[in-house]
Order: structure tokens, then sequence, then C-alpha cells
């Protein structure tokens, strides 16, 4: 039995896996905004966030985790488990004192875990992705780096807001004197993994990439990215290592605690996407992964490390080796719902009973379908672009906007240099056979969908294993298995459809 937790941006999930089986032998998650109401933040992140703040308290994830691993410790005989892996929310950041080491190291099991690690926090609130507030230390990294190309090609990505490296600095900047008090920064990942291992642990490749700060060619971190980031910052972080390695024996007071067995390991956490790429078997290139979520996500295993020449996608390090990119849609169901909405629709008008309607290609009407500020590509619209009227009939509109959403997707990975030959499609909206078949089409490729509610948990517990000596390979293959029938071709016929369609969509977004 392995145990996978997530730490995601609304709860902390568990999903344990018994590999003689090949099945799932328990599942159990906390909300954070239903169950621990006491931190104020209904959603997983402080509201009401000024400058583009978005934090979160992390004395809600260490209470989290007690509580969850106290209900799973109660339905499921936790001594089975041979080792534990952690996945996280990527770039939030854990800010410690000089006591975290000596207090991991001493934790008891009679008291609650939070009592006895909050009082080593240096940085109250822990700047979490969706935070934007640090433009001006995005630009200063850059600049100090002879521009964003050189920061790119060193660390995988552009200077980022969300990113750590540029949240450090912002911290440093207001709050001098607690960054000096500041002797360890963890990722929200390292930082869970390291409560279980009972100390300090490393931060792997894949997490680590999405901090501005690691250096993709030597996997070590960067002296001028961290000299532009903030000074002594190479004392104050863990140092970077493979994911698929064991951190340590896990600490005695979980033992006690939950009815572990003395002999269970904790193995290097990672970053959620890193593990969901691992949760949805695509850790070899080829097979890509589009999660359609409130932001839509795509995601696939690399050839080699080449970066987006235009600095919207990111290389992250692959917890199988090597490197996967990662490109991020922040109008995915929000743009979804907001056009069902404005039009009064339902979502059966997205799925193969309104897309009918209307052919492929739409008749050359596309919309850049972005009605909030988008990240891929950098544009701050107020509401969608339409090449064709405004009060054109519902279905035009919605075949626009979908047709739209995955042009856009498809334009933009093609920096990747590798055309996907399988799509792996997860998240809410996947169960959309419309979504689905346009999606194929789209990308001429086909598409595939799965029954796991958390990908990022099953990663963990996938990298747990193959952490212990497992195949990762037949790892996946036992528990990455698609859901019966879901599988869906791409119509031939309709790739030089979608070549046109993508040049209309191209010639639209030149406009503006
Ligand atoms: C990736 C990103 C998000 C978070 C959300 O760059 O910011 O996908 O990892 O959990």
């Amino acid at each position: 039995m392995f145990l996978g937790l997530d730490s995601s941006t609304q709860s902390l999930s568990a999903v344990i896996i018994d590999t003689d089986t090949g099945t799932i032998a328990h599942e159990d998650s906390v909300n954070f905004g239903a169950e621990l109401p006491h931190y104020g933040s209904p959603s997983g992140f402080i509201p009401g966030g000024v400058a583009g703040e978005v934090h979160a308290d992390p004395r809600m994830w260490i209470e989290a985790l007690d509580l969850l691993l106290s209900r799973v410790g109660k339905a499921f005989d936790l001594s089975q488990v041979t080792a534990i892996a952690c996945s996280g929310q990527q770039h939030g950041s854990v800010y410690l004192d000089d006591s975290f080491s000596d207090r991991l190291a001493a934790l008891d099991p009679a008291q609650p875990l939070v009592d006895q690690l909050a009082p080593a926090l240096t940085r109250a609130t822990s700047p979490i992705w969706m935070d934007t507030s640090t433009g001006e230390d995005c630009a200063a990294i850059a600049a100090s780096l002879g521009g964003n190309e050189e920061v790119c090609r060193r660390s995988g990505s552009v200077a980022v807001e969300r990113f750590t490296g540029p949240q450090i600095r912002r911290f440093h900047r207001l709050d001098p004197a607690g960054y000096e008090r500041t002797r360890i920064i963890h990722l929200v990942s390292s930082f869970i993994g390291s409560i279980l291992a009972g100390k300090n642990i490393a931060i792997d490749h894949g997490d680590g990439a999405g901090m501005n700060l690691l250096n993709l060619h030597s996997l070590d971190w960067d002296q001028d990215l961290l000299d532009a980031t903030a000074p002594g910052l190479r004392q104050r972080l863990p140092l970077p290592a493979a994911a698929s390695s064991v951190a340590g024996e896990l600490a005695p007071c979980f033992v006690k605690k939950f009815g572990f067995s003395d002999l269970c390991v904790v193995a290097l956490s990672t970053g959620d996407n890193p593990s969901s790429l691992v949760g949805m078997g695509a850790t070899s290139p080829g097979t890509c992964v589009i999660s359609l979520g409130t932001s839509d996500t795509f995601f696939a295993a690399m050839s080699g490390a080449v970066t987006d020449p235009n600095g919207f996608g990111h290389v992250f390090g692959n917890p199988a080796g090597g490197f996967m990119s990662l490109i991020c849609f922040r109008n995915g169901s929000l743009s979804r719902e907001a056009l069902r909405d404005e039009l009064g629709l339902s979502w059966a008008d997205f799925d193969e009973s309104g897309l009918s309607a209307t052919p492929a290609g739409n008749k050359g009407q596309v919309m850049l379908p972005f009605y909030g500020p988008e990240i891929t590509p950098r544009l701050d619209f107020t509401g969608p672009v339409r090449n064709f009227p405004v009060d054109a009939p519902s279905a035009v509109q919605v075949r626009a906007l979908l047709e739209g959403q995955f042009l856009n997707m498809r334009l933009h990975s093609q920096w990747i240099g590798e055309k996907p030959t399988l799509i792996r499609l997860t998240g809410g909206a996947s169960k959309n056979d419309g979504i689905a078949r346009l999606i194929a089409n789209i990308f001429q490729a086909p598409v595939e969908r799965f029954a796991v509610a958390n990908g990022a948990a099953l990663g963990a517990a996938i990298r747990a294993a193959h952490a212990c000596g497992a195949d990762l390979a037949s790892l996946t293959a036992a528990f990455c298995r698609p859901a019966e029938n879901s599988r869906i071709e791409p119509d031939t016929s309709l790739a030089a459809t979608y070549d046109a369609a993508l040049g209309h969509f191209q010639a639209l977004l030149a406009d503006h």
C-alpha cells in the first residue's frame, strides 16, 4: 500500500493504492473552506487581497494534515502503508525560522501539529499561485539577468508573477527583518513532506522549476537568479533533488499518532502538475494531458529541453526524469460559464446535441474566447472578440468559443515541437463528448478520458511506490487506465478545415 497526498488550492486529498491488486484502496479529502472555516478562506485563500496579492494561511495546511490523517487512520489500517509521497499546488511558499528543524525533530503525538509548528513561521501568510503582486520584482529579476530570454533559457520560464523567486524578492523588499529571521523557505509540497519526514527535505526538480531559481541545465540553484532575488538565498533553500528519491523515514510522531509502521518511508514531494503527469500515465513524450478546470492546462513530457520563445509556456522537471511542458490558460471554464450565462444556455448546448447545429470550422467565424485577462497569450481583455456579429445564433457563438479555446491551445503549444499522438483529457468538462470530439479534431489526435477524481494524489501514491523500487511503467499501466468506451478518434477529413480555422484565429489575434 502506498499513500499519496495532494495539498491543492481548496483541499488536502489522500489516495491509497494497493499495488498487489492494482486498485485504489482508500480515498478521502479535507476541504479547507468547509472543514476549517476558522481560517476564513472559503476557497482556500484569504479573500480581499489588494494589488494582486493572493495568500493562504499555512497553519490551515498543517491542521488539514492532522485532520485528514486522523480520519484516514480511523477508516484504514495505516500500518500497511510502505511509503508516502506528497504533491502540492505549485509556486506557493512557506517561510520558517531556525527553530523549525528542531520542532520537526521533536514532534509530539499528544499535541496538535499546528501548535507545535506555527511558532516557526516568519511570514504569517503564504503567497500562492493565484498571486499577481510581483510585477516590479519580475521586471527587476529580468533586468538583472539581461532580459527575460536569459531568465527563460536558464529557468525554463520568463520571470512570472506567481513563481516563488519573485515572491521571495517581494518579501525581502517589504519585510527585510522577516526575511533575515527566515532560515528555510519551502514550497507547499516540500513543506508537507518535511513535516512527515520530521526533517527538512529537498525540493524536487519538478516543483523547483516553478521558482525562477533552478537552472535546468545544471539542475542546481542558479547563482545569478538567486542574487537577483534576495541576499543569502542559497542558504535558505533546501537542496534540489530528483523526485524519485526517498527522503527518509516517517517521523515517529506519525507512527504513534496514526498507526503507521515504523518502517514507513517518505519519498520526495513534487508539484501538482508534475504529479498529475504521473497520475495520468503521461510521463513519456507523445501523450499530452489537457485538464479542463477554472483554468485549462496543457502539459506533456518533453523529449528535449526547449523553452517557449514567447514566454507563455513553462518547462518543469518530469518526475520520471527529463522535462515536461506546462501551459496554463486562465479563461477555461471561466469563459465557458460566462457564455452559457450570458446566452441563458445549458451544458447540453456545449455538447454533441448543441454542436451538431453548426459545421466544424464554423464557416470561418472565430472568437478570441477571453472573458477576463488571459495569460496565454497575455491579453488584458474585458470580453471576448468575434469576427462575426455579436447577435449571431447561440450555436455559432458556442462553437466559436470552444473552437477558439482549443485553437488557442494548439497554437500556443506549438513551441514544444512535438505533435501529441494521444490526448488524455481530465477535469470537470472532460465528460462532455462534444468538447472531447472537438479537441480530437482540432489536434487530430485520439482523446481518452479518465475516471480518476484526483490525478495529483494518485500520481503521488504511484511516485511513492516508484521511489521504493517499483517499475513506473507497470504502475501507470495498472492505475492509469482510461474509462471504458471513453476514447474518441479524430475525424481525419477535418484536418484541413482546422488548419484553415487556425489561420482565421491567428488573423483575429494579430489584430488585437
Ligand atoms: C501552474 C499553476 C497551477 C497550480 C495550481 O503553473 O500555477 O496549475 O499548480 O495548483
